[in-house]
Parts: C-alpha cells; sequence; structure tokens
C-alpha cells in the first residue's frame, strides 16, 4: 500500500476503536445472556463516534469522567479489553478489581475517573476535578460524559453554573442518543436542542453530528484545548443512537419503532468510516484486518475474564475508606456516644 496521508491514519486508528468497542458490546451482551455478567449492564453499539471522536480530542494529561455507559469510553481511552470485560465478569484483575462492574469502570492510570451509575452524578465530581486543576495550577482539562436524561438534573445545572463562574476547565459531552431509558428527548426537555443550554450559564455550546468521528474530533479537541488554556468550560452535543435497549434487559422496543432503529442502522457510523476510508485510499485488506484484530482482541479479553479468578473475600472492604479512617469511626462503635444502642419504647413519655 502506498503511504497514507495522516487523516487516514488517524480515521484507521479510529475505526480500529470503533469495532473494538462494537463486538466488545455483542460479546458483552452474549455474555449477559449467559449470566457470567450480573447487574446492569448498558451497550453503545450505534455510539462509536461519538465516543471515539470525543475521547480522541483528550491529551494524555486530561481527565475524563462518564456515565455508566461506559465500556466504548474506557476501551477508547486505551483500558485494555481484558481489564474491561474482567470488570464485568466481577473478576480480581478488572480495571476496578471486580468491585465496580459495568457500570463503574475506572482506571485512574490513564485519567479515567469512572464510570458512573446515578444519573448526573458524575457532572458534580468533573466539576470539583477542574476545580482542582485550577487550584494546583496544572494544565489539564476534564471531560466529562453525560446522557441526554441528565440535563433536567439539578446537578447539570448547578455543575455548569458553578464551572462558569469559576472558569473551570471542564467540557461538558452531552450524548443525546434521542432516549432517557424510554422517553424521548422531546417529551422530557422544554427545550430540546440540549446545547443551548450552555447559553444560560454564558459558556459555548455547540451540536455536532456523533456519528462523524473526525467532527467529532475536531469539536473535542477544540473546546478541550480552550478549557486548558483560557479556562473556558462549553457544552458539546452528540446526536447519536443506541442500537440495542437502554440496558441488555431491555428489548428496547416499547417506546420506537423498528422501523425507526432501522432507519438509523442504515447510516452506521462504523460502515460510514469504513466508506470514508476507501475514500481516503486505505485497501479493503487493512480494513479487514482491523476488524480480524478487533475480533481476535474480544475473544482474548473474554478468555481472560472467565479464567480470572474472583476478588478474595478478605479483601471485600479493602479500598472502601482511606488509610486511617478508622478513627473517625470510632465515636460510632458500640457503647461511644453516637455508638449503636438498644432503643427501648416508653410509650413515647419520656423518662
Ligand atoms: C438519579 C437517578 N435517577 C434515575 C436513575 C435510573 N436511570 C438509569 S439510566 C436512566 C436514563 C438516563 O438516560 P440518559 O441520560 O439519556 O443516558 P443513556 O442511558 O441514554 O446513555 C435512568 C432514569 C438513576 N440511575 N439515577
Ligand atoms: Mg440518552
Amino acid at each position: 500500500m502506498s503511504a497514507l496521508a495522516p487523516t487516514a491514519t488517524a480515521l484507521l486508528d479510529d475505526y480500529r476503536t470503533m469495532v473494538l468497542i462494537r463486538r466488545f458490546e455483542e460479546a458483552a451482551e452474549r455474555q449477559y445472556k449467559a449470566a457470567r455478567i450480573g447487574g446492569y449492564c448498558h451497550l453503545s453499539s450505534g455510539q462509536e463516534a461519538a465516543t471515539v471522536g470525543a475521547v480522541a480530542g483528550l491529551e494524555a494529561e486530561d481527565l475524563l469522567v462518564t456515565g455508566y455507559r461506559c465500556h466504548g469510553f474506557a476501551l477508547a481511552r486505551g483500558v485494555p479489553p481484558e481489564a474491561v470485560m474482567a470488570e464485568l465478569f466481577g473478576r480480581r484483575d478488572g480495571c476496578a478489581h471486580g468491585r465496580g462492574g459495568s457500570m463503574h469502570l475506572l482506571d485512574v492510570s490513564r485519567g479515567y475517573y469512572g464510570g458512573w451509575g446515578i444519573v448526573g452524578g458524575q457532572l458534580p465530581i468533573a466539576t470539583g476535578m477542574a476545580l482542582s486543576l485550577v487550584r494546583r495550577g496544572v494544565p489539564q482539562a476534564v471531560l466529562c460524559e453525560l446522557g441526554d436524561g441528565a440535563v433536567n438534573m439539578g446537578s447539570f445545572h448547578e455543575s455548569l453554573n458553578l464551572a462558569a463562574v469559576w472558569k473551570l476547565p471542564v467540557v461538558f459531552l452531552v450524548v443525546n442518543n434521542l432516549y432517557g431509558m424510554g422517553t424521548s428527548v422531546e417529551r422530557a426537555s422544554a427545550e430540546p436542542d440540549l446545547f443551548k443550554r450552555a447559553g444560560a450559564y454564558k459558556m459555548a455550546g455547540e451540536r455536532v453530528d456523533g456519528d462523524d468521528v473526525e467532527a467529532m474530533t475536531e469539536a473535542a479537541g477544540r473546546l478541550l484545548a480552550r478549557a486548558r488554556e483560557e479556562r473556558a468550560p462549553a457544552v458539546l452535543e452528540a446526536i447519536t443512537y443506541r442500537y440495542r435497549g437502554h440496558s441488555v434487559a431491555d428489548a428496547g422496543l416499547a417506546y420506537r419503532t423498528r422501523e425507526e432503529i432501522d432507519e438509523h442502522r442504515s447510516h452506521d457510523p462504523l460502515e460510514r468510516t469504513r466508506e470514508l476510508l476507501g475514500v481516503r485510499g486505505v485497501e479493503a485488506a487493512a480494513i479487514e484486518d482491523a476488524d480480524a484484530a478487533a475480533e481476535a482482541a474480544v475473544a482474548r479479553a473474554v478468555e481472560f475474564a472467565e479464567a480470572d479468578a474472583a476478588p478474595a473475600v478478605d479483601r471485600l472492604a479493602a479500598g472502601v475508606y482511606a488509610e486511617g479512617s478508622e478513627r473517625q469511626f470510632e465515636r460510632m462503635l458500640p457503647g461511644s456516644p453516637f455508638g449503636e444502642r438498644e432503643l427501648v419504647f416508653d410509650g413515647g413519655l419520656g423518662q
């Protein structure tokens, strides 16, 4: 193959990650249905371009915080598929040591601070992290992903307001996949142009075609650079679609039609990227290699997770409290001022 232009090489890299995510999610669904994965499991098939493009806009030192639909974000940030699958299986070598599961992926070494299951719960955390970057005077930014369903939570408004008032280096990435569980954006949001919410906090707000991986990288990269260099927070809304149900337990057909799903599948971001790669001169063989590599990586991840051990039971409480925090709880021990006491019902008359 003749030398590829840098844009073609970058796009091929994006495609590799996108196809890895798609294959990973398909395997996760199979493993969940085989009862090897417990708890909740939210897949992001269809949203790969938004995920990969946004993460490509990050610098190595930047920080990432997301909601619970997070397998793709972890993979895009470079967390090994083995560690992500092992986490889904609740195994010892999972990226959160088997304690978090599908919704609470974590890899601090890669600046990935979770994976949060409470809708909107990640926003104050990301905002606080951005404040910490400012206090420490380091030129880094935070990318905080949330769903369209989170924009009507109080935490969204509180976080955006503080980010603007304190000029914090944070970009709020709203992944608008048109539904929060079974409720469409139109039904849930008085202003369905979600990026416009930014204007209420005097920050930049942009909407991007979330199925266009290059447009996503450009917008995320530019807004993150501004956040880093000018401490200018922003909202980036990515329009995309999830192909599967809200979680693996949801067939995803009660609140939308088969035709609607098929229409979105007809412009699948993977297919779209493959076509663009062809236009950029990437040969079909290179694309097939990427597909085969993703398939193999996911098979290895499942094998690894199956063989991995469960976390040791006597270590279950490890990491719950900080070292030395026992003192904080001394006053709550039985017999201590706030410790457990036997309550005696005295008919409300007191002594
Ligand atoms: C505070 C809170 N309320 C309700 C839920 C239940 N819940 C889980 S996901 C979800 C919908 C969120 O939709 P969206 O933000 O659009 O994200 P998506 O699932 O589309 O990625 C809800 C209501 C929750 N996890 N946390
Ligand atoms: Mg949604």
